[in-house]
């Protein structure tokens, strides 16, 4: 393997509002594994961004320890990966602040998270929620990512950190990689079962609409059997909004298999949805059964799962006081070494 130092550099985060869905799977985590053999990667658990919505304190706790124990079993190695949570190390808010009296209100305005999350009936709109893309801007900055593995709906986040890192280089000097989006081709943007024109969230999605990685087999297969599809009966990949349902479940099913769409209308040519999605929730259940079962063992092993996270904040630490040290310096603090 290449040399960590001349590899280039890879952040993503997932924030613990709830249980990770096949969305948070397909349109980021697979990436995430695939990615972690080639680059020097970090993989966090952004609890700070969670509080932008009211959390129990208690639960908190147990859904970050539960994402973390799920990158590993969905193959994230801690070995080739720092795997740890976004509050344990110190960099992420204080570089927040800098970029923060950077960031235009106006460009905050624009975001599609903020309008989509502050318009739900009963939407608690605080400032965390507003300047939520200036703390993902630093997340991916202090570690000089070059690339963010993420779903569709993340990329002008990714977009506006791009337009923050440059603004900040032209004022300061290059200081900044200016980062890409990985995107996935297919499967960028889950959608909710029950309401196909919605993405699949996993705290905005009914539990009917969305699957978890680590639901009970027998409740899969009956949300993947009582997806709303239309009063057709033919399996095809259309992009009208009728066939919204149909396309998001063989977009479901293209990633969760070998099997290209074209491969899959051939093979359920001239058969109903009932057999599709009954096939369909044989695949989804097996596929998530191990990833359970890794899950629910390193629950029961939470001294492995703390190694895990001092190991990984202590190396992200290390890389994130370099380059915050620098914007300090930058920027003109005073600095006396600490
Ligand atoms: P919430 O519903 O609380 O906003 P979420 O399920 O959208 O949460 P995030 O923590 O915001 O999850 O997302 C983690 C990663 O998973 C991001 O890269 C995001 O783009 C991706 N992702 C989330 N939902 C989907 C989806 N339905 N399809 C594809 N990718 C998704
Ligand atoms: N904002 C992201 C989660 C997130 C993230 C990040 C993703 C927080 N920090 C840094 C990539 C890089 C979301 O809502 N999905």
């Amino acid at each position: 393997m290449e040399d960590k130092a001349a590899q280039k550099i890879i952040l993503s985060g997932i924030k613990p509002t709830g249980q990770l869905t096949i969305g948070n799977l397909i349109g980021a985590m697979n990436n995430f594994v695939k990615l972690q053999h080639d680059y020097d990667t970090l993989y966090m658990v952004a609890d700070l961004h969670a509080l932008t919505v009211p959390q129990e304190p208690k639960e908190l706790r147990h859904k970050t320890l539960s994402i973390i124990a799920q990158y590993i079993a969905v193959g994230l190695d801690p070995e080739k990966n720092d795997l740890f949570i976004q509050s344990h190390v110190t960099g992420h808010t204080e570089l927040s602040w800098i970029l923060g009296c950077l960031t235009g209100l106006g460009d905050l305005s624009r975001m599609t998270q903020f309008k989509d999350k502050s318009s739900k009936p009963g939407a608690n709109i605080n400032a965390g929620l507003f300047t939520y893309p200036v703390l993902m801007a630093s997340d991916i900055l202090l570690y000089n990512a070059d690339y963010v593995p993420v779903g569709e709906d993340q990329k002008q986040h990714v977009e506006l950190t791009r337009d923050i890192a440059m603004k900040f280089n032209f004022r300061y000097s290059d200081t900044f990689t200016i980062p890409e989006p990985i995107i996935p081709k297919t499967g960028a943007r889950i959608m909710d079962l029950q309401n196909p024109l919605s993405k699949m969230g996993k705290s905005d999605s009914g539990e009917s609409g969305r699957i978890a990685l680590i639901d009970d087999p027998v409740m899969v297969s009956k949300r993947i059997r009582s997806a709303v599809t239309d009063s057709g009966s033919e399996i095809i990949y259309s992009d009208s909004d009728e066939k919204a349902g149909i396309r998001n479940l063989l977009t479901i099913y293209t990633n969760l298999t070998d099997k290209s769409v074209p491969e899959i209308e051939k093979m359920y040519e001239g058969r109903g949805y009932g057999d599709f999605k009954k096939d369909l929730a044989d695949i989804v259940v097996e596929k998530l059964r191990p990833i359970k079962e890794k899950h629910d063992e390193l629950m029961n092993n939470k001294d492995y799962l703390e190694s895990v996270l001092k190991n990984g904040a202590s190396n992200a630490q290390k890389k994130a006081w370099k380059v915050l040290s620098k914007v300090y310096r930058k920027v003109g603090l005073v600095q006396t070494g600490r």
